[in-house]
């Protein structure tokens, strides 16, 4: 399966993705997931927990899959927002689910031409794609919990590709974190062990994934928040690997639209309902939903204010 492989990468690398790797699709998962899960670090994303057997299993997401294709595709190196209030920077442009499930059909085809049965995921599937990615040789795992590579850091999305192929596989690299610890010191609030993320601390997961009503932020992460609207990079911002050039130009596609850029929080704040929607329409931001995003954008806007009030009281007692 030499030539589905060949056939696969070519058509890859045509399609923007920075590189391919495979691994097997029984490789051993070991048990870090089921602990993460049992310890409560998955927070309110009960989904991780209903999806357990499905993730530690491909067979149950493919019967007959025998090899998993990671894929990584760039994502913007910088923050473009010109105004208070930062986004991560994998979302700052259109929705990378739609962008990159267009590329991943064109690639099931390829595969359907040697006799492949595929399924397809970016980062929507119940699939542990870091763990994948770290077998099929395109990186390691660092202590940010990220897959980090030699070339490009972690700035990149991963996309996967289940297949019934029997591929040839890559193996994997040695970890290269060393003694650097730049990330778990970055992180704000201390949700870092040794590679593994607590999102019961991640503001991550407090502007992105929180979204049920009754979840409301403790006083440590909305203090921690500082100017964070979506999603949080600084563990992937203290990492000396993301200070090297990437290996393929950013796809515009991912990159900020000038009315994101350029507006206020006092603006995002203001935006409900249908103009909410003609606003965000085809964001990757959509994810935290209307609700949430004006919460987020609500407390860093009050604690900024409260406390600037409080440093005049100060001052003019
Ligand atoms: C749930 C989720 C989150 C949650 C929980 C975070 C977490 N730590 O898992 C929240 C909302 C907090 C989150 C945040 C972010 N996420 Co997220 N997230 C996911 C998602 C959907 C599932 C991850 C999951 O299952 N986590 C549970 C952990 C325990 O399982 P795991 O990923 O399989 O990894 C563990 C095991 O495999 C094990 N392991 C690793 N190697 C090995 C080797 C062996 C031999 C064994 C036995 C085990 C083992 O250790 C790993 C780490 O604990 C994935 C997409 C996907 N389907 O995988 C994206 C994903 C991991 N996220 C991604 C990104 C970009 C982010 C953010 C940077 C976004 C942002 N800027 O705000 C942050 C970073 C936070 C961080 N430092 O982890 C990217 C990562 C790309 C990369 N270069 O690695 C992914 C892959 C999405 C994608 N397809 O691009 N995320
Ligand atoms: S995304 Fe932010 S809060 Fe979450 S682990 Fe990384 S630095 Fe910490
Ligand atoms: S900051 Fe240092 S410890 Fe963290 S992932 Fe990067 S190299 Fe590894």
């Amino acid at each position: 399966m030499r030539e589905a492989r060949q056939a696969a990468e070519y058509a890859a690398e045509a399609l923007g993705f920075s590189a391919l790797g495979v691994a097997r699709a029984d490789a051993p998962q070991g048990d870090t997931l089921k602990r993460w899960i049992e310890r409560g670090c998955h927070a309110g994303m009960n989904w991780l927990e209903r999806h357990l057997p499905v993730r530690l299993n491909p067979q149950l997401v493919l019967p007959g899959a025998r090899s998993v294709i990671i894929l990584t595709y760039e994502y913007p190196r910088s923050d473009a927002r010109q105004q208070r209030g930062t986004i991560a920077r994998y979302a700052q442009g259109e929705d990378y689910h739609k962008l990159l499930s267009s590329k991943l059909a064109d690639l099931d085809e390829t595969l359907s031409f040697y006799g492949g049965n595929q399924v397809c995921f970016s980062d929507s599937g119940p699939i542990s794609e870091r763990f994948f990615a770290a077998q099929a040789g395109l990186g390691w795992i660092g202590r940010n919990g990220l897959l980090v590579r030699p070339r490009g850091g972690s700035y990149c999305f991963l996309c996967s590709i289940l297949t019934t192929l029997e591929l040839p596989t890559d193996s994997p690299m040695p970890n290269r974190c060393g003694s650097c610890r730049r990330c778990e010191k970055a992180c704000p609030t201390g949700a870092l062990h040794e590679g593994s993320c607590d999102a019961r601390r991640c503001l991550s997961y407090w502007t992105i994934e929180a979204r049920k009503e009754e979840e409301e932020p403790p006083p440590n992460i909305r203090k921690a928040l500082m100017e964070r609207i979506f999603g949080c990079d600084a563990c992937q911002e203290s990492c000396p690997w993301n200070s090297l050039p990437p290996t393929r130009k950013v796809d515009p596609h991912l990159l900020m639209p000038a009315r994101l850029a350029q507006a206020t929080l006092g603006e995002l704040e203001l935006l409900e309902g249908e103009p909410w929607q003609r606003f965000f329409a085809g964001s990757s931001i959509r994810r935290a939903g209307e609700r949430l995003l004006r919460r987020t954008v609500r407390t860093i806007r009050g604690d900024s204010e409260a406390a600037t009030s409080s440093a005049l009281n100060k001052q003019n007692p």
